[in-house]
């Protein structure tokens, strides 16, 4: 028997600055209406500015997020809770943050206590499969996923970058769910644009190839060869998860079951280069989602008012299915801005991010509004340096390099590593937080308010990093939860299976992982 641990759902007023937050749920009202299916669509380490409708300044990305997006509702405001993988999946599929998941990094938990998307549709007479990220959506695994698409009826697995096995792996689950004659939940996680990128002579082809002189250049990197380089090669590996999501969507179309599905695409944090993935900048966590649900939202429609977090995902879920008592979540439903309607309270989202595949804890919390970022770093201390998976990328060793001899990339590059125990950035003038206001005058006022809203986040959440953002000014405390989450993080990885203890934190590595996903590596922690 499940166990609904209450936990208070997040809101607040800040003087002008916020305004208030409102608990108000639409009433559910689909008693009637046959279930919906759901097929939710993710890619891996994609920023939200690689997609065309979304701003990509390179043509011809994503022509089938383009056209999901032209039949769907796009948010522009949408971001996922937390900067890596596994911890920012289990927010999606729990409806709560990391700290109330007790899944804050790369390690599956013993037991949960709490109803996660297999648990809550399977009670609501869905058949719930997944594909791809197996290991890295649940609280533990194996998981009780009514099966996993990821192996073929044969019993063969598929590869996790071959496009066309995303079309076979939606196919045969939503016939998976005909025979057992409910209606389908599906989680289909494409592997791209996560490294390995696509590379020259890929036995896995992308249907259009970007070369190092057309692409553009991120603001938070810098413009050299090399990064010009691996970017072509991430900007070719978006349109294969592009392709994938094509694959995907004419499965389901070919299925006849369009019109009763909704489809929920986005990414699952930013692209696996420095600045992105592993953060908590805008970049790291904007993601382009987008909505289609057949005559309900308005075909090319765009949501530019309300800020929505994967955290709201579970909640929302719930509500669109018409589920009657559902169970009490973190995060918030936004099925009435689904519908077209408005909602208050969606001035900020909490961003959370606690340490990395290889188990270092670098913990940081962020409150992001429209105009503004704040990021606490309580790891910083001016020594402790940054781990995390782009420490291995071209671009990472590239600006390391030229920051030997250029001053400001050397003083980028230090930030990088060692970050400042606060940062603020004005996220609508500069989204790539190139400067750090956190010590303006002129912004004082706006850092204040974004501080008490991280305050009411942390104590609302019951968010154990509540204890060093109250002794912020005061080293010692801070130290003191250093010391304290890092000693826990240090017991973890003492107690992994051997051959998991032995992986160097992920950027670290010389390929070792090479051709491998994310959820291989979770396979093997499995195992
Ligand atoms: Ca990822």
């Amino acid at each position: 028997m499940l166990k609904f641990v209450r936990h208070t759902a997040v809101p607040i007023i800040v003087g002008s600055l916020l305004s208030c937050f409102s608990f108000a749920q639409d009433a559910a009202n689909e008693d009637a209406a046959p279930k919906p299916n759901l097929l939710l669509i993710t890619v891996d380490d994609m920023n939200a500015d690689s997609v065309g409708v979304y701003g990509s300044k390179l043509e011809g990305t994503t022509p089938n997020m383009d056209r999901l997006a032209s039949e769907g509702l796009k948010f522009e405001y949408a971001h996922v809770q937390v900067g890596n993988c596994y911890p920012s999946r289990n927010v999606m599929w729990s409806g709560r943050y990391p700290h109330n998941t007790g899944v804050e990094g790369f390690y599956p938990i013993k037991v949960a206590d709490y109803p996660t998307l297999p648990d809550v549709l399977q009670s609501e007479g869905y058949f719930v499969g997944i594909r791809g990220k197996v290991s890295h959506s649940s609280p533990y695994h194996p998981y009780h996923w009514d099966i996993d698409l990821t192996q073929r009826v044969d019993g063969s697995q598929e590869h996790i970058k071959d496009v066309e096995s995303y079309g076979r792996s939606t196919a045969q689950g939503i016939g998976n769910a005909k025979e057992a004659g409910k209606p389908f939940c599906l989680n289909v996680n494409i592997s791209d644009p996560h490294k390995p990128f696509w590379k020259e002579n890929d036995p896995h082809p992308s249907s259009k190839v970007f070369t190092a002189d057309e692409v553009p250049v991120p603001g938070f990197l810098v413009d050299d060869p090399v990064i010009r380089k691996e970017l072509a090669q991430y900007y070719t590996s978006v349109r294969r998860a592009d392709d994938a999501l094509g694959a995907i969507l004419d499965a389901l179309e070919n299925s006849g079951e369009r019109e009763n599905t909704i489809v929920i695409f986005l990414s699952d944090h930013g692209m696996p280069l420095p600045f992105a993935k592993t953060q908590l900048y805008h970049h790291s966590t904007h993601t382009p989602l987008i909505v289609r649900w057949p005559g309900v939202t308005k075909p090319g429609s765009i949501d530019d008012t309300h800020m929505v977090s994967a955290v709201d995902f579970m909640p929302t879920i719930c509500e669109i299915i018409g589920m009657e008592e559902a169970p009490v979540f973190d995060g918030r439903s936004f099925a009435s801005i689904i519908k077209g309607e408005s909602q208050k309270g969606r001035d900020a989202v909490f961003k959370v991010y606690n340490e990395n595949s290889g188990g270092a804890r670098h913990p940081m919390r962020a409150v992001e509004t429209k105009d503004y970022l704040y990021i606490f770093n309580p790891w910083s201390n001016g020594t402790r340096k940054v781990s995390g998976a782009t420490l291995g990328t071209a671009a990472y060793k590239k600006m390391k390099e030229l920051g030997k001899t250029d001053p400001k990339m050397a003083a980028r590059m230090k930030l990088f590593d060692f970050r400042e125990l606060e940062e603020f950035y004005d996220v609508k003038n500069d989204p790539d937080c190139l400067v750090n206001l956190a010590d303006s005058e002129d912004h004082k006022e706006q850092l204040i308010a974004h501080r008490e809203v991280m305050t009411y986040f942390l104590d609302s959440t019951e968010d154990h990093a509540a204890e060093a953002f109250n002794g912020l000014g005061i080293q010692k405390v801070v130290d003191r939860y250093m010391e304290k989450v890092e000693t826990e993080a240090a017991e973890r990885r003492k107690n992994r299976p051997k051959k998991n203890r032995k992986a160097k934190p992920a950027g670290k590595g010389k390929g070792k992982n090479k051709g491998k996903s994310d959820d291989a590596a979770g396979k093997k922690k499995a195992a």
